[in-house]
């Protein structure tokens, strides 16, 4: 019989366990725990290099901390494999992200160390401040850490936090993730003014002597007089944190595990704001993740020897391909076009952009606020931004839509990509509330393409219009319409019937169009895709109304307020009382699995379409009109 690849990791079901090893095993234990993400994330997919940094971190903290009692708080969570894997869940990473398996992401319900739960980044300081407030209320003695990685740093979110934390001078530990990666390089002067920390001599002085900095000092009562010696006297990289009231150490080695050990065991205990820099290669371990961390942020199923995707990507094109196109071509036509991203340069299609018109491009960091906000001064200015931006991280700047974009009507275009159910992802990253959440808002046009041709398109009417307008579009690849090359803009708010059936009419919104044609022909139903959620076509709405028995919404957004609900109000204000049955997402996060999966549970393809409708008709207009 054959060894054990993984003899230390065998013996870990819980970090009691890990605590129960020596610290010279530790090393060790992080090389097969490495092994076993790569191994792992090769078979399902998932989020890669952020965990193979962060593994000597998770090996540290549970090995330092008492962990659950100790709150530890992950910042977006996409590095917490490692800590998956050490918290009792080595056996379920083989369902990671699938249906019924457990997510990528932290999750309350899933464990009792998840102490929060994340995917969007930037809040666990916050979280984190409030558990320590809330511990200190109730006397219990408990440490609080928080880990937030250089990109999630440069959101404003994590500088309200640490501005309150350095107020409250809360016991409060902040671990900064520092690999000058978001997903891609990370941008700003926040991160020019890690890599000056980084480049210091003082740096080198530390890297060189940096064990001896922390790791032998005295015991604690010494330990707060001396640090801030060392701190003030040879650290100088830290004053912006202590301008906010925290005590900072470093830059340390995140990889050095036993020097890290002794470092968190000197700063665990000290009381007040404490912020730890420490230094991580994003993909550490695993050579294809560490020459390309961009690339292994997020992978697909993968051959671990090669590094290679295992499954070709999809024949037709994304809509993200869709609007990378547009966009380009757009700005070759009108140089007022500026484009902006917050952070997610590849996932929004600007990379091609970003190459062939740099100083129209924009990256402005984790930062959707003032993505939007800046979008707004630039418009004021007579520039024409497109806010490239998923739905899900749209919701962190809806003030900003309103106040300063729509209230003042400015030409804004949102391109606003991953927007319905996303897949593995899951509830965090879904884009289910955009169409309820923008159709509210005045002075905005709210377009949903139904397929790729219809997607460039509605970019190009959006974009010309005088004021704030929004393309949702779903993740991955459509129906494979032609797209036309040209930049032909659509009749606004007119939607067209695609097919003419009886007694039951089917108004779809965008991506159902497909499932509702499908159901539609089983059922001999009217289909009309409707692609205006705002301004609704009324006309197309009391033509249908008139001619039917039963009107049927379909729509990938939560049914509450939706494209539905625009519906149902337009037939009321005309007074009319004809059957409705609105079809979208349900009112509850829908959990993680493939996009298909998760349309059929909320039945929203065309066998759950048909059967809603054959449901709603009831026994006798079914078995006539239907014949099935
Ligand atoms: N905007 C918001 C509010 N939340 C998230 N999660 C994103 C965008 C998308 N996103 C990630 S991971 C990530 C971004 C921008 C980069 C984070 O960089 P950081 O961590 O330096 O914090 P690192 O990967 O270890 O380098 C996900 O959605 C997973
Ligand atoms: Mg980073």
């Amino acid at each position: 019989m054959s060894e054990s690849a993984t003899p230390l990791l065998d013996r870990i079901r819980s970090p009691e366990d890990l605590r129960r090893l020596a610290p010279e095993e530790l090393p060790a234990l992080a090389e097969e725990l490495r092994g076993e993400i790569v191994a792992r994330v090769a078979e399902t997919g998932g989020h890669l290099a952020a965990g193979l940094g962060a593994v000597e971190l998770a090996i540290a903290l549970h090995y330092v901390l008492d962990t659950p009692h100790d709150r530890l708080v992950w910042d977006v969570g996409h590095q917490s494999y490692p800590h998956k894997i050490l918290t009792g869940r080595r056996e379920a990473m083989r369902a990671l992200r699938r249906r019924g398996g457990i997510a990528g992401f932290p999750r309350r319900e899933e464990s009792p160390y998840d102490a929060f739960g994340t995917g969007h980044s930037s809040t666990s300081i916050s979280a984190a401040l409030g558990m320590a407030v809330a511990s200190a209320r109730a006397g219990v003695r408990r440490r609080v850490v928080a880990v937030i990685g250089d990109g999630a740093m440069t959101a404003g979110m994590a500088f309200e936090a640490l501005n309150h934390a350095g107020d409250l001078d809360a016991d409060l530990l902040v671990v900064l993730n520092d690999n000058e990666m978001s997903i891609s390089p990370n941008v700003g002067a926040l991160s020019n003014y890690f890599a000056r920390v980084l480049s210091s001599r003082l740096y080198t002085t530390v890297r060189e002597g940096g064990k001896r900095v922390l790791g032998h000092l005295p015991p604690v009562k010494e330990l707060a007089r001396r640090a801030e010696e060392h701190m003030k006297g040879m650290v100088v990289p830290g004053t912006l944190f202590e301008e906010l009231g925290f005590q900072y150490f470093g830059p340390f080695d995140g990889h050095d595990l036993p020097g890290l050990v002794r470092t968190l065991r000197n700063v665990r205990d000290l009381p007040g704001p404490r912020l730890l820099h420490v230094i991580t290669r994003k993909g550490k371990g695993y050579a294809p993740a560490e020459a390309d961390p961009c690339t292994y942020h997020g992978v697909g199923p993968f051959d671990p020897a090669t590094g290679r995707p295992r499954a070709p990507a999809p024949a037709g094109p994304t809509y993200t391909r869709v609007f990378s196109d547009w966009v380009c071509d757009m700005a070759a036509r009108d140089p007022r076009l500026v484009a902006i991203t917050p952070a997610m340069r590849e996932g929004s299609g600007l990379v091609a952009f970003s190459e062939r018109f740099p100083e129209r491009y924009h990256d402005v960091g984790i930062a959707e606020q003032h993505a939007v906000t800046l979008a707004a001064g630039l418009a004021c200015e007579g520039l024409r931004p497109v806010v490239a931006i998923y739905s899900t991280f749209l919701q962190r700047a809806y003030d900003q839509l309103i106040h300063d974009v729509a209230l003042q009507n400015l030409p804004v275009l949102f391109a606003i990509d991953r927007a319905g159910l996303v897949g593995p992802d899951g509830p965090t990253h879904a884009g289910a509330f955009d169409l309820s959440f923008l159709r509210c808002v005045p002075n905005l046009t709210v377009m949903t393409p139904a397929d790729e041709d219809e997607c460039r398109r509605m970019l190009t009417t959006g974009y010309g219009l005088d004021g704030p307008a929004a393309v949702r579009y779903p993740r991955g690849a459509g129906p494979g319409a032609t797209v036309s090359p040209g930049l032909e803009p659509l009749p606004v708010g007119k939607g067209e019937v695609r097919r003419r059936g009886r007694e039951v009419a089917i108004l779809a919104f965008g991506a159902p169009l497909t499932a509702a044609l499908e159901a539609g022909a089983a059922l001999d139903a009217t289909v009309a895709n409707m692609r205006f959620v705002k301004p609704l076509d009324e006309d197309l709405v009391l033509e249908l109304a008139g001619g039917h028995r039963l009107l049927v919404t379909v729509e990938e957004n939560v049914v509450a307020g939706g494209a539905g609900s625009a519906v149902a109000e337009c037939l009321a204000a005309h007074g009319l009382t004809v059957p409705l049955l609105q079809l979208g997402l349900p009112d509850r996060f829908v959990a993680h699995g493939t996009r298909t999966e998760q349309l059929a549970e909320c039945g929203l393809d065309a066998e759950g379409i048909r059967m809603a409708v054959l449901r709603r008709l009831g026994g006798p207009i079914a078995r006539r009109s239907v014949g099935r």
